[in-house]
């Protein structure tokens, strides 16, 4: 190096002039100590981690129960996506929607400049090159992430194929396309200030700008406010992109069933946050002779294959999974996956013995360190403060799960059979429907309903809709999406699109309790579906769809008393009449941009229901 180079610009590992001239540009804007580029690399994890446990942020655990894994404090004020913080910022305000907050670009862009200004002053500005979907994709969706957090880069490492590996690509066709997601904590140092463990700032921003496919993210270290690869690339920008080249971007598991004649079939499915996705996708099930595999377990793209089907690719490398409820019963394969270590812990219970816990797991320590640091028993349980957060998180690689299918990382992807829209509801949706068609299970989706849970902030327990599970991540009107869905069904020919199923794992009895097991049992709702679809089970026609009796359900060793199952598929049509109005309420919103065959398809409904 000359007197006149930069480190970190100059001797950058790329010659990707776009990637090099965007980094030069955010480095004169944020002011950073350094410019560090990401290889992934294990001397990478060690460096940034070590650096880590310096500063507060990481405790190592114990290497005999949970190897090379540490586990981490947030601030209280920065545990989950911040939603009324999070803007689509189109040209046009109209293609933002009513889900949407908006501000117009050069607004939002001078006002966050400002933010950016000096923001990293004090840090080390890490450049992320990161793939998302396999990196032998014929056209591999690149991204870079540019981050002041350590936490974020160790993070990445789990969640997206990044680093040495994926750098090659910027200088291939696909190069220039890459997605530039800039994130900042906001917590600028000034020399010799003392860093606190979780740099955060309580102004906090996640913003899209879905016609330059570009993301800014500021003021926050959680999860999808800052891991930007996940919800903002995979979801609210590749949504857009998606619109403009006729594919899905989904807030969806995918999982393989195998059936005891060795048939196997692939299958997505959409719950809201915290309502089932991992367990789902990672299920043992608990009928003789059925296997599950996992391919994904939080986003799905899924694009018409050669053959005319649907093929969907996990974009992720890693699991960012909701920890408390997740046990040795629950969910196994999770437990399998975490205790194999290369993990990060994050708002749960740290014990004395140097591992992790929370409520719901195996063995409750007599005491532990909670989540916000303090000393912690089972009377602090009782009394209503638990050891971690309803959003605590493990962040474990994919690679890790022991019943991982082999074909995960294929770039062609897997061909659906179903789709599964899910939510949290006590009442009114049954254990499961069939959708008549396509445009039906269209309107099943653009109507989903669930509980607000902890994943985001504020008014936890509302019921909301949340279109295919996707309110908080459609990156464009919700109007054209429901539109683009529809498209992609009359596009396709019909014999050879997924079928549409609807579920409720949460139903509840009088006293409360859930009327359906869950987890493992949900295999016997997943093997009712597949019968259908081979034409097999039996299902009893009615005014929101086809439901099954309690007798076509698989009901061997299943202790659930009969009664239960039956509430549980229930279609109550009073209830089914006091939901009405709420989706009636929820389709004047959308308005104009509401397409037309989704008002036919709630006015046929009411003419089923009778009102
Ligand atoms: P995100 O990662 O936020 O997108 O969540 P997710 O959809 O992957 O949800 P997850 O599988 O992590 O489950 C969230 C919570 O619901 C956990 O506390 C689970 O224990 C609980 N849960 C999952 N499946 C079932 C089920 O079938 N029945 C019941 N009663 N609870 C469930
Ligand atoms: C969700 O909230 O749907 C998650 C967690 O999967 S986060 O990455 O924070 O979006
Ligand atoms: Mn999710």
């Amino acid at each position: 190096m000359t007197a006149a180079t930069v480190p970190g610009i100059d001797d950058a590992p790329t010659t990707n002039a776009r990637l090099l001239s965007w980094v030069r540009e955010v480095a004169e804007l944020t002011r950073p100590d350094r410019i560090v580029w990401c290889d992934g690399s294990d001397a990478e994890w060690d460096r940034v981690t070590s650096q880590l446990v310096e500063a507060g942020t990481f405790v190592k655990l114990d290497e005999a129960k949970k190897p090379n894994s540490f586990w981490a404090a947030s601030d209280p004020n920065d545990v989950a996506r911040v939603e009324e913080r999070t803007f689509i910022c189109s040209v046009d305000e109209a293609d933002a929607g009513v889900t949407n907050n908006w501000m117009a670009p050069a607004e939002m862009k001078s006002i966050m400049t400002e933010l950016y200004r000096g923001c990293m002053a004090g840090r080390t500005m890490y450049v992320i090159p990161f793939c998302m979907g396999p990196i032998t994709a014929e056209k591999p969706m690149l991204g870079v992430e540019i981050t002041d957090s350590e936490y974020v880069v160790a993070s990445m490492k789990i969640m997206t194929r990044m680093g040495a590996s994926v750098l090659p690509l910027f200088d291939g066709p696909a190069g220039d396309d890459f997605v530039p997601a800039l994130h900042s904590v906001g917590a600028p140092l000034e020399p010799g200030q003392q860093d606190v463990p979780w740099p955060c700032n309580e102004t906090k921003y996640i913003v899209h700008f879905p016609e330059e496919r570009l993301i800014w993210s500021y003021g926050s270290g959680y999860g999808g406010n800052a891991l930007l690869g996940k919800k903002c690339y995979s979801l609210r920008i590749a949504s857009a992109m998606a619109r403009d080249e006729g594919w899905l971007a989904e807030h969806m598991l995918i999982l393989k069933l195998i059936s005891p004649e060795d048939k196997t079939y692939y299958v997505a499915a959409a719950f809201p946050s915290a309502c089932g996705k991992t367990n789902l996708a990672m299920l043992e099930p608990t009928i003789p002779g059925w296997k599950v595999e996992t391919l994904g377990d939080d986003i799905a793209w899924m694009r018409f294959g050669e053959d005319g089907r649907l093929y969907a690719v996990n974009p992720e490398y890693g699991f960012f999974g909701v920890a408390p409820g997740t046990n040795w019963k629950t969910n196994p394969n999770a437990m399998r996956t975490i205790e194999r270590g290369n993990s990060l812990f994050t708002n749960v219970a740290l014990t004395d013995d140097g591992d992790i816990w929370w409520e719901g797991m195996e063995n409750e320590p007599s005491h532990a360190t909670s989540w916000k640091g303090k000393d912690w028993t089972p009377a602090d349980g009782e009394a209503g403060e638990p050891s971690s957060h309803p959003n605590s998180r493990y962040c474990t690689p994919m690679s890790q799960c022991p019943v991982l299918a082999p074909e995960w990382d294929d770039p062609k992807g897997v061909p659906i059979s179903a789709i599964f829209f899910g939510g949290r509801r006590k009442e009114t949706i049954p254990l499961v429907t069939e959708s008549r068609d396509w445009q039906h299970g269209t309107f099943m989706g653009a109507t989903l309903s669930s509980e607000k849970t902890a994943a985001a902030t504020g008014g936890l327990g509302q019921v909301r809709r949340d279109p295919m599970a996707m309110l908080p991540f459609i990156g464009y009107n919700v109007g054209d999406y429901f539109q683009h869905w529809i498209n992609v069904g009359k596009g396709a020919d019909a014999d050879k699109l997924p079928k549409i199923f609807y579920v409720n794992w949460f139903r509840r009895g009088e006293d409360g309790r859930f009327l359906w097991p869950g987890f493992g049992e949900n295999s016997r709702v997943l093997k009712w579906a597949i019968e259908r679809l081979e034409g097999k089970a039996a299902a009893v026609e009615t005014a929101i769809g086809y439901v099954p009796t309690a007798e076509a359900i698989d009901m061997q060793g299943l202790d659930t008393p009969i009664e239960d199952v039956e509430a549980a598929l229930k279609v109550d049509v009073e209830e089914w009449k006091t939901e009405i109005p709420l989706i009636e309420e929820w389709f004047d919103k959308i308005g104009a941009k509401l397409p037309t065959s989704m008002r036919d398809e709630l006015e046929a409904l009411k003419l089923r229901l009778g009102v």
